[in-house]
């Protein structure tokens, strides 16, 4: 073959390549996006992985994994809700503007969410469920607010988690203390007003609400973030009927007039009722696990009539969904990370990696398992491509979901603890749980109890239980030096 045969086929072939490996996308052509978020599920609780615990069933979490792709190796930002979502919404380390890596990490005004991207792109934009940064909870006129960071419309909460029955004004009323705790009851805020339900089940009235809006959307480009308090505690609402499959007893529901004190909290109010149901103890671990499985099982029949409705409406086609849990499981509601490390407030891999899954028909292979890390701060790249802008902010710590690049460096910095991610090998000071009370026998210890350095290959011991720090000094050194360059370099920066 002469050389100038052979440089135009290279051409070609190049040509070829780009074309497969790159998402197009036209104007007639922008996907509808749907974006689950779902709170605290386990590593171990999600079917689709092949390492799940034998007594969980998600068949509609499985119909995402059989039409799409799963992530065995997804991490979140922030192992507790607040700054995880600070980080999914925005594609940046949360702590890049918050400083003390916290709890309660707000939304800057100079940084974009993907909602003001898709806004941008021409989408139709909505969020049904929790919205949480941690702060500036109950309010309106505050960038936390979703009118006022690129939604079209909001129904849901602004608050840390919600009761699952008590969504009334008349209950709100009744209430001493509806907002003066992390969780919150009483209406529903829609928009910037408020809606009370009399009766009904929050995650079906946030199904309910999400059907209707494809229903009335479906003639425009939509996005919408259907953002689901299940499996938060308090874990033990769940409908009777699903109480029955798992064989635990109902437990009475929160009322003024009648609850008791809990440890310092006031008598009649919601927080004692919160506080004393969050935890082990009025509920014993058997029990908590089934309340879980209860709650999920719901949960995941609520993410099948949304499937299904997309289907009735012949939106599936042309449907991008992603699915997404905001943290990992946690210690105090009986979720299963196994054979992953402790769980929510930590740093573990527990804490941090989560099931995960996208399904784009006839653009991500059916079926597809996908070992290599990803991040969830990479879905808002990944949006913003299929819906065909560019990223206009400087910085991005988020990539393509569907490109990973197996040499990035993942950061994490929770309160006084921090970790890297590089290659295969993580590299951590972590040593204990942030969280408080008892921990679930559900959850696997960590067993180093030290705030030492302490190195991992992740890749092939996900549990965290070889410490190769004394082993491979080079490599620690190596993880530690990226970890304090990009300090350095980044922080305060976004
Ligand atoms: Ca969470």
């Amino acid at each position: 073959m002469n050389q100038m045969l052979k440089q135009f086929l290279l051409a070609a072939l190049l040509v070829y390549i780009s074309g497969c490996t790159q998402i197009k996308t036209t104007e007639t052509e922008k996907p509808n996006i749907l974006l689950i978020v779902v709170d605290d599920q386990g590593y171990a609780d999600f079917e689709p992985f092949k390492n799940h615990r034998p007594e969980i069933s998600t068949p509609n979490m499985n119909r995402l994994a059989e039409t799409g792709m799963i992530f065995t190796q997804a991490y979140t930002s922030a192992p507790v809700c607040s700054p995880s979502r600070a980080g999914l919404n925005t594609g940046k380390f949360q702590f890049r503007w918050d400083a003390k890596a916290s709890w309660n990490p707000g939304l800057p005004d100079e940084t974009k969410t993907i909602a003001e991207y898709l806004k941008e792109a021409g989408y139709t934009t909505a969020r049904i469920g929790k919205a949480d940064f941690g702060t500036n909870y109950h309010k309106f006129d505050v960038r936390e607010h979703p009118l006022n960071h690129g939604y079209d419309y909001f129904l849901g909460f602004s608050a840390h988690a919600h009761d699952y029955w008590l969504l009334s004004d008349e209950m709100a009323k009744r209430t001493p203390d509806p907002n003066g705790h992390s969780a919150h009851l009483g209406p529903l805020m829609e928009n910037k007003g408020y809606k009370s339900y009399e009766d009904g089940y929050i995650t079906n009235i946030f199904t309910d609400e999400a059907i209707q809006y494809l229903k009335t959307e479906k003639g425009e480009p939509f996005f919408l973030t259907l953002s689901y308090n299940s499996v938060h505690h308090v874990i033990h609402e769940v409908p009777q009927k699903y109480l029955n499959k798992f064989d635990v007893a109902p437990i009475h529901n929160y009322e003024p007039d009648s609850m008791e004190t809990f440890g310092n909290r006031k008598p009649g109010s919601y927080s004692a009722y919160y506080e004393k149901y969050t935890r082990l103890g009025a509920i014993n671990d058997e029990d908590m696990r089934k309340f879980y499985l209860a709650n999920l099982n719901c949960l995941d029949d609520n993410i099948g009539r949304v499937l299904d409705a997309l289907k009735e409406e012949g939106l599936n086609e042309n449907t991008l969904i992603v699915f997404v849990s905001d943290n990992g499981g946690s210690p105090l509601t009986a979720a299963n990370n196994s054979p992953l490390t402790a769980g929510k407030y930590s740093l573990w891999e527990g804490g941090i990696r989560v099931p995960m899954a996208i399904s784009w028909p006839g653009k991500i292979q059916a079926g597809t398992v996908q070992n290599e890390y990803v991040s969830a701060l990479d879905i808002l790249p990944t949006l913003v491509e299929a819906a065909g802008v560019e990223i206009s902010d400087s910085i991005m710590d988020g990539t393509s979901l569907l490109q990973p690049d197996q040499n990035r460096l993942l950061v994490w910095r929770w309160m006084d603890s921090w970790a890297v991610r590089k290659g295969e090998f993580k590299l951590t000071n972590m040593y204990y749980e942030h969280g408080k009370g008892r921990v679930s026998n559900q959850i696997i210890p960590p067993i180093h109890d030290d705030n030492s350095l302490k190195l991992f290959n992740v890749n092939n011991d996900p549990g965290e239980r070889i410490n190769l720090a004394e082993s491979m000094p080079e490599k620690l050194k190596e993880l530690q030096n990226e970890y304090e360059n990009w300090l350095i370099e980044n922080s305060g920066k976004y």
